[in-house]
């Protein structure tokens, strides 16, 4: 496979990419003179000077309870906590065909739109762990398409649950790749920091990754991101440890930030935010003005931290709408944070690409490199900026050298004076 004619980011000029066995095997620029033969037999797709990138990454989703919006009621309330209620009577009717049913539906939306990398949280406060399973056949089955990676999530909490800790190591037995936790809704304080210790002596134990839903709630008195950061600086793991969501960390005081931020640096701790998903369920208990709720992005990248965006929820009980489309997700995401000057914007595609595949640990297996697996998106657009403006459909998806995804873009008409011409949406600088 060869791509001719595409724009890479933040480089000037045109590429030719080839592809073969699944790799990348060079990529060339096209001026000032045109250097590389085709090889006869091989595909060409012709990019007319659109941009390319590495694949889409949602690094935060949950894929056992997509597809679920209004089942067995609608999230009335519009909080966390109502839609954790409402989920767990979903739960006890879960099979594994619907399970898979549903999350399969989803991971082809995301395949649609780009998306060759998921990191999935699965429910473990299920006795049956119907849902874990059905995601693990989902995961082989799906392997040509989409990477997933599932971490085992103690919706429930871990001592303030029945057997919490054993689901949860039971559920590493079978093969989950990573370990979570939700330290703010365990019934005490003291629940919360003794689940972060079972989290860590279980990712000790069967060598697996940490993502743990972290301060999910508007009390600024909800601090688990310290002990989550501690942790991992004693244990030296930080490069393996994810602190999800942590939107406590907006209502903060900014003294006790200032303290904070040297320890999260220090700890080499990654960071998502789910954007859509925590506008919608936090400052549901303040009037006006309503806090938005957002972990503190701008100042965590400032501080070096690497920091990334999920989606977090597909049609489901914490978010009714959306399904696979990341650029919304960083649009949503830029916009709720002000990251949105022009470098800010620029830069911010690390959000759903680079800075993602570090967060998951595949970052050398990941990129527009020689040597690297041939995975790349087309974009129908020539820059980030303007793919990002106005969510530019991904035209082609390949997977180790092969296509996997097209969309034809939109083509619009104007009509005016008995006559009709097509106008272009696009708008680059
Ligand atoms: N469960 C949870 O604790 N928090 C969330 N944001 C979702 C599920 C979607
Ligand atoms: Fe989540």
């Amino acid at each position: 496979m060869r791509l001719e004619n595409v724009r890479l980011h933040q480089q000037e000029g045109l590429f030719d990419i080839d592809m073969d066995n699944g790799m990348f095997t060079a990529i060339t620029p096209v001026a000032p003179v045109r250097n590389t033969a085709r090889n006869e037999g091989v595909e060409v797709i012709d990019g007319h000077g659109r941009l390319v990138l590495p694949p889409f990454i949602d690094p935060h989703v949950h894929l056992d309870t997509a597809l679920t919006a209004g089942e067995t009621v609608w999230n009335r309330s519009g909080t966390l906590f109502e839609g954790i209620h409402n989920w767990s009577e979903r739960k006890k009717t879960l099979t594994r065909d619907d399970v898979k049913n549903r999350a399969a539906k989803a991971l082809e939306w995301y395949i649609a739109q780009g998306v060759q990398h998921v990191r999935s949280h699965v429910d473990t406060t299920d006795p049956s762990l119907t849902a874990l399973q059905a995601l693990l056949e989902l995961r082989e089955e799906m392997r040509e398409l989409i990477d997933i990676q599932l971490v085992a999530f103690p919706q429930e909490g871990i001592p303030s649950f029945p057997k919490g800790a054993e689901l949860l190591e039971e559920a590493l037995k079978l093969g989950a790749e990573a370990v979570g936790g939700i330290p703010h809704f365990e019934y005490t304080r003291e629940y919360g920091i003794e689940s972060l210790k079972t989290v860590f002596d279980l990712a000790g134990k069967y060598d697996r990754l940490i993502d743990i839903h972290c301060d999910e709630i508007d009390d600024d008195q909800s601090r688990f991101v310290e002990t989550v950061a501690t942790l991992a600086l004693e244990r030296a793991m930080g490069q393996r440890v994810t602190a999800s969501h942590t939107t406590a960390m907006h209502s903060y005081s900014n003294a006790y930030v200032v303290k904070l931020m040297r320890l999260l640096k220090n700890s080499g701790i990654h960071f998502i935010a789910n954007p859509v998903t925590n506008l919608n369920l936090q400052g549901r208990m303040d009037s006006y003005p309503k806090r938005r709720g957002i972990t503190r992005i701008p100042e965590l990248l400032e501080a070096g931290v690497n920091a990334c965006f999920g989606q977090d929820d597909i049609v489901d009980q914490w978010f009714p709408m959306q399904g696979g489309n990341m650029l919304l997700v960083l649009f949503t995401g830029l916009v709720g944070c002000q990251l949105t000057g022009f470098d800010q914007i620029n830069r911010g595609i690390d959000l759903i690409t680079h800075n993602s595949a570090r967060c998951l640990n595949i970052h050398d297996q990941y990129g527009i490199a020689v040597g690297k697996p041939a995975n790349l998106i087309m974009l129908d657009s020539e820059s980030v900026f303007d793919a990002v403006r106005r969510q530019a459909a991904v035209t082609h998806s390949i997977r180790r050298g092969k296509l996997i995804a097209s969309t034809e873009p939109a083509r619009t008409r104007l009509y005016h004076s008995g006559r009709s011409r097509d106008i272009d949406l696009s708008w680059s600088i």
